[in-house]
C-alpha cells in the first residue's frame, strides 16, 4: 500500500511538470503545442526553433510566416537533399491541414532565425509571433533548450548555406 502511494504520488509531480513545460498556444483552430528554441553555440549567427502545429477545424490553414526581435531576419525553411547533401531551404508557408498536424522538428521543418541579435541562452525564452493565412497572428514563447547531440548535423548544415533555392 506504501508503494502505491508513493508511486502514485512521482507519477503526479511528473504530471505536473511536464504540463508545465509544455506549453500550448491556441488562435482560431489552430494549437502551436511543445515550441522551443535550441541554444546557439558560440558565436554562431542563426538559431531554429520548432513546435507543433495542429488544426481541429474544416478547412486547411497556412504558416506564412514568424517573426521575433532577436534576429535580424526570421525564414521558415525546410531541409532537403540536393545532389545527394541535406540542404535546407527557405518555404513560403507551411500547410496546416485538419487531422495532419504540422511538425517543425530538428532534421525537418523549422523556424530560422538568422543574424541573432544575441546568443540563444539556455533556459531563456525565446519570443516568436507567428502568423496564419486565415487564423491570423500569435504570440508564442518558445523555452530555449540546450541544442543535443542528433542536432549537430543540421548545425554544421546551417554552417555552409548562405544561399537559398528558393
Ligand atoms: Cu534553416
Amino acid at each position: 500500500m506504501r508503494k502505491f502511494i508513493t508511486g502514485a504520488l512521482v507519477a503526479a509531480v511528473a504530471a505536473i511538470s511536464s504540463q508545465a513545460m509544455a506549453m500550448d498556444y491556441k488562435v482560431g483552430n489552430l494549437t502551436v503545442s511543445d515550441p522551443w528554441a535550441r541554444a546557439s553555440a558560440g558565436k554562431a549567427r542563426n538559431g531554429a526553433a520548432y513546435f507543433t502545429v495542429t488544426n481541429t477545424g474544416d478547412k486547411p490553414d497556412r504558416l506564412i510566416s514568424a517573426a521575433s526581435k532577436a534576429a535580424a531576419k526570421v525564414e521558415l525553411h525546410s531541409v532537403g537533399m540536393k545532389d545527394g547533401v541535406m540542404m535546407m531551404h527557405s518555404v513560403k508557408g507551411i500547410e496546416v491541414a485538419p487531422g495532419e498536424p504540422a511538425v517543425l522538428k530538428p532534421g525537418g521543418l523549422h523556424v530560422m532565425l538568422m543574424g541573432l541579435t544575441e546568443p540563444l541562452k539556455e533556459n531563456a525564452t525565446l519570443h516568436l509571433t507567428l502568423t496564419f493565412e486565415k487564423s491570423g497572428t500569435l504570440d508564442i514563447m518558445a523555452p530555449i533548450k540546450k541544442a543535443g547531440a542528433m542536432d549537430s548535423g543540421h548545425q554544421q548544415m546551417h554552417h555552409g548555406d548562405t544561399k537559398h533555392s528558393m
